[in-house]
């Protein structure tokens, strides 16, 4: 049985895990990580794209941002379309200059990845934890095996459960520990990855009669698009041709043309908000998708995971530099405000740009009106802006 013992105990090396462990590293805290996948298949896996000030800023004091820093392109404002009209919100200007930028997820992961193993970080590939015990005790465990076969148990002070929606972190919480609240849209995003130049210099998101659209980028050279679908539809039942006439359809507006070409990524995604509203329980801490699923139409799941890593942070340090379980106690509380906030943005996103009923009928009107409110309203874009570029983290130390 191998054996291995560490400060914090890190299940899972996406974006929430991966972060931790640099963080850590930075105050001279030890981990060891475990990831059930392979190297290529985590660096492969096309997720998000969509980085908020934080996040950059959070790479960046952790010197990992060179590439990101080339390679990712910031912009200053979005596109929000609706019956083919369009309205520009303009974040930098409304936030005092705060940007999102476009970078890819596992462009993210690689770069974290690398610079992990160079310093001679602990990261086992394809070794997944199989349970977490003792974590009631100041010396829990993680039972893993890994893809040979091979049975080990990693020993620490903390597990940092940072292994996604589908991991063992949240099936460990005792039941009675917290309240979950759940929302399955009654509609998937079809997102498709193309070697075509983007049509657009920012962000579109659309409502249409026919259904959602969104274009994004990532790169001068590739386009990432995305298209409303229902939850039954397969990827078969969309051939090219019909992804991109249906682009172009419902991204449309005078004097302006999508840009078609070869795709070489499809995917077809659930829509749901997921999350529990406790993130601990003794020296077990839950970190991103983890504890909450956001729809992707806000742009939040991979910066609230980092967002986590921050209050986690902060509280492993208060315990290995002061001795003191406080900041650890209330991790929940000063994660929960930032969670409920990103819930609200992304809900309000899917539900002002989706179709959800006829076109015309009172769910339609009451978009339309939100939407000519934002036409009208240098507050309501304020609101958007700052809820889009992500709020300063000092906001919610209220
Ligand atoms: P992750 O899921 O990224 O990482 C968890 C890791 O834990 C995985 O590598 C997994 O293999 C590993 N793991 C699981 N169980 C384990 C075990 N027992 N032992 C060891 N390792 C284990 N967000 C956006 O903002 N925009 C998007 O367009 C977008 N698209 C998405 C598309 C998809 C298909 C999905 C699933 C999510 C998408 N998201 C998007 C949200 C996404 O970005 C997540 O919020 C982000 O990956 C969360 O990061 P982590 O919490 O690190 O979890
Ligand atoms: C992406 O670029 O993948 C992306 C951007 C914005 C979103 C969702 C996804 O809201």
């Amino acid at each position: 049985m191998k054996k291995i013992t560490t400060q914090v105990g890190i299940i899972g090396a996406g974006p929430a895990g991966l972060v931790l462990a640099h963080w850590l590293k930075k105050h001279g805290i030890s981990s060891v990580i475990l990831e059930l996948r392979s190297r290529e298949y985590v660096e492969g896996r096309v997720r998000a794209g969509l980085l908020e000030q934080n996040t950059v800023d959070i790479i960046n004091d952790l010197g990992l941002a060179d590439r990101l820093n080339t390679e990712g392109i910031e912009h200053d404002g979005v596109y929000l379309s609706f019956d083919e009209e369009r309205i520009h919100v303009p974040f930098a200007e409304l936030t005092g200059g705060r940007k999102i930028t476009i970078y890819g997820q596992q462009e993210v992961v690689k770069d974290l990845t690398d610079a992990w193993l160079e310093q001679g970080g602990q990261l086992y590939f394809e070794t997944g934890a199989t349970a977490i015990v003792d974590f009631d005790t100041d010396r829990p465990k993680i039972h893993f095996e890994s893809d040979g076969g091979e049975q080990g148990i990693l020993e620490c002070d903390f597990v940092a459960a940072c292994d996604g929606f589908h991991g063992i972190g949240r099936k460990t919480m005792p039941k009675d520990s917290y309240q979950s609240y759940d929302i399955t849209y009654p509609f998937s995003w079809l997102g498709i990855l193309a070697n075509v130049a983007p049509s657009t210099d920012e962000l579109i998101y659309a409502y249409h009669e026919n259904g959602f659209a969104l274009h994004s980028l990532r790169s001068e050279t590739v386009s990432r698009l995305y298209l409303q679908v229902d939850n039954d539809e397969k990827l078969e039942d969309w051939p090219d041709e019909r992804i991109w006439e249906e682009l172009s359809t419902r991204l449309a507006t005078k004097g302006w043309t999508l840009k078609s070409g070869p795709i070489f990524d499809k995917s077809i995604t659930p829509m749901r908000s997921h999350m529990i509203d406790n993130l601990s329980s003794g020296r077990l801490f839950l970190a991103g998708d983890a504890g909450h699923i956001v729809p992707p139409t806000g742009g939040k799941g991979l910066n609230l995971a980092v967002a986590d890593i921050k209050h986690l942070v902060d509280g492993f340090v208060d315990f290995y530099k002061n001795n003191s379980l406080q900041n650890l106690d209330d991790y929940t509380q000063m994660a929960l405000r930032r969670i409920w906030r990103a819930q609200d943005f992304s809900n309000f996103m899917t539900q002002l740009f989706h179709k959800q009923d006829e076109h015309g009928s009172y769910t339609y009107k009451l978009q339309k009106a939100k939407i000519d409110y934002i036409k009208m309203s240098k507050a309501y874009k304020t609101t958007i802006a700052e809820n889009y570029v992500g709020l300063p983290f000092e906001t919610y130390e209220f």
